[in-house]
């Protein structure tokens, strides 16, 4: 029974072109998803098993051993939060599907904070979700793992999602939950399979991707968007994780209109960094003060519109993939719908012919950047730490921030190249995503150095997953900062409720034990160029996990630089 998406179709990743049909051949739906997911490009599965999907998992077993060469790589976790996690952090370092598998009920709700992190992050992670037996769905006989309405409780998480019914109709599922997920408002997606559907046989015809088609760009809009931003006296962009595949585009953009270019968490390295039109949150929220047009590419615009006001001298130019959000919080002046590459390299066809000469702003911008830095200065310890990691970590290196005093200071003063490289949560920012995020990340990436940072409140959120790099050989670096607190919790109860501290303070283990217990390399440090030092070494070695532990006191708060109030309106 599929669920009919609706969605509204956007440019395809180059893998999923495609429109021929094979022919048939008899297999069991396990084997026929294995196949639907290898016609897709996946090469790796992550996975927890049990009972309920143990066809499935006999079909992956198959598969490493079949003489086609087609495999799709198996990574087994310690807890299916492990599992989801690390199919996010790869999709969000390669911009491709990923997948994970696990049981029905509690290992569905392990997962879902994951899920719900995938769904903030519009990231490509297709989920499959074991069932209790078909026809005793819905019934509620007590079976193992039963959860009351799965489907019900998948689609409120995901904007797509299906069960599997027989062999015959997985090629067909697979190929439309990974089409949904690169259409309209991208995302995860969901397919469920019952324990006796997996193992069941039947001839099953070969799907190829189904093409991904986009949106018509709206010419006229485009010319509205062009005209206002070329006449803009003091345009700002803003770049959003919508805008991770449109770095060409906004990068032009931004040299044509010396416009400065402000992200945050999810739009970080779309322009590189080094750049002086690229700023950080304190200085983009006085330039939305100033601005008189804003183009705002693949963001919720949360902070600015909630936060810092608006009024009717600014215009609003929205890109955004889902038709829904830009008018959201506010009618924007001009709305775009579509993958922001496509829709920049049409509005940069036209808008040579609207913009005006512009004197360059990097000098302007310089000025104001050393002036926002002067304040940020007070973030230390953060900002040493962190200028270890960025010495250390190659330009092309990714970067996975946490919730954490470290992780909260890299959102406004660790510089990014390039984009993919600064992994951050998002809205949801959910504590103890970063570890198993990373590992993901990694495990996609062993090409590339990935270094997670995390507090020992997050880390121990999925530390167990430390096993699965092992068993995995991820090279991982992990910097973890120690300060034996739910650290910002701490300082908020110092700081607003007559220091009354309750359920903040933490009892922890010897981390560097702990990591050498399972086999990883792990040592501590106290000091930025200590980390600096442990980072080189680490770095040398890529056989295997590397746990380096930061021993820190309290730190000075960052939000002054985050929550900051009304510029306008
Ligand atoms: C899933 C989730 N649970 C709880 C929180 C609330 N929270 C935000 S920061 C924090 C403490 C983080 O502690 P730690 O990882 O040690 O970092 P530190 O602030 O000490 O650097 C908590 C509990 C959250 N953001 N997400
Ligand atoms: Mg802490």
């Amino acid at each position: 029974m599929a669920k009919t998406p609706t969605k509204t179709p956007a440019k395809p990743p180059a893998k999923t072109r495609g429109s021929t049909t094979g022919g048939a051949a008899t297999m069991t739906t396990g084997e026929a998803v294995v196949a639907a997911l290898l016609a897709h490009g996946l090469d790796t599965i992550y996975v927890l098993p049990g009972i309920h999907n143990d066809d499935f998992f006999d079909a992956l077993a198959k598969a490493q051993t079949a003489e086609t060469g087609a495999k799709l790589r198996v990574v087994h976790t310690r807890h299916e939060q492990g599992a989801a996690y690390m199919a996010l952090g790869a999709a969000l370092a390669t911009g491709k599907p990923q997948a994970y598998c696990v049981v029905p009920g509690p290992g569905l709700l392990n997962a879902a904070a994951a899920l719900l992190t995938a769904y903030g992050m519009n990231a490509p992670v297709l989920a499959f979700f074991g069932q209790i037996p078909a026809d005793a769905i819905g019934r509620g006989l007590a079976h193992l793992h039963e959860i009351r309405d799965q489907a019900g409780i998948i689609s409120r998480l995901v904007d797509w999602s299906a069960r599997i019914g027989a062999p015959g109709e997985a090629p067909r599922l697979v190929a439309e939950a990974i089409r949904s997920m690169f259409s309209g408002r991208p995302g995860p997606a969901a397919l469920e399979c019952a324990i006796d559907v997996w193992g069941r046989s039947a001839a099953v015809a070969a799907q190829a991707p189904l093409p991904i088609s986009q949106p018509p760009i709206d010419e006229d809009a485009i010319e509205a968007a062009a005209r206002r931003l070329g006449a803009a006296k003091r345009p700002l962009i803003i770049a959003g994780g919508g805008a991770q595949d449109a770095s060409a585009e906004v990068t032009r953009l931004a040299h044509l209109l010396q416009a400065p270019v402000l992200s945050y968490r999810r739009g970080r390295g779309v322009l590189d960094e080094r750049d002086p039109l690229a700023v950080n949150l304190p200085i983009g929220r006085d330039l939305w003060g100033e601005a008189d047009v804003v183009l705002a590419v693949g963001t919720h615009l949360h902070m600015p519109l909630l936060h810092w006001g608006i009024d009717d001298d600014l215009a609003i130019i929205r890109v955004d993939a889902d038709p829904d959000e830009p008018a959201r919080l506010a009618k924007p002046a001009v709305a775009l719908v579509g993958w922001a590459n496509p829709v920049l390299r049409r509005l940069l066809e036209i808008l040579p012919a609207h913009n005006k000469r512009r004197p360059s702003r990097a000098q302007e911008m310089r000025e104001r950047h050393a002036r926002i830095d002067k304040r940020l200065a007070r973030l230390e310890p953060q900002l040493s730490f962190l200028a270890a990691i960025r010495a250390e970590l190659p330009e092309d290196g990714i970067f996975v921030d946490e919730v954490t005093q470290v992780g909260f200071a890299s959102r406004l003063a660790f510089p990014v190249y390039r984009p993919r490289t600064y992994l951050s949560p998002g809205y949801q920012d959910n504590l103890g995503f970063g570890f198993a995020t990373a590992l993901g990340a990694q495990d996609a990436r062993r090409d590339l150095p990935v270094v997670s940072i995390t507090g020992d409140g997050g880390f121990l959120f999925t530390a167990s997953e430390m096993a699965t790099a092992m068993r995995h050989r991820i090279p991982l670096i992990t910097v973890l900062f120690n300060d034996g607190a739910f650290g910002n919790v701490r300082r908020i109860q110092e700081e607003r409720f007559g220091n009354r501290q309750i359920a903040s303070d933490l009892t922890n283990p010897d981390f560097v034990a702990f990591g050498k217990s399972f086999g990883a390399q792990a040592e501590r440090v106290k000091t930025p160029r200590q980390l600096r030092a442990a980072l080189r070494r680490a770095l040398g070695r890529r056989d295997g996990p590397t746990l380096i532990e930061v021993r820190v006191g309290a730190m000075p708060s960052p939000w002054e630089f985050i929550l900051m109030g009304r510029v306008r309106g």
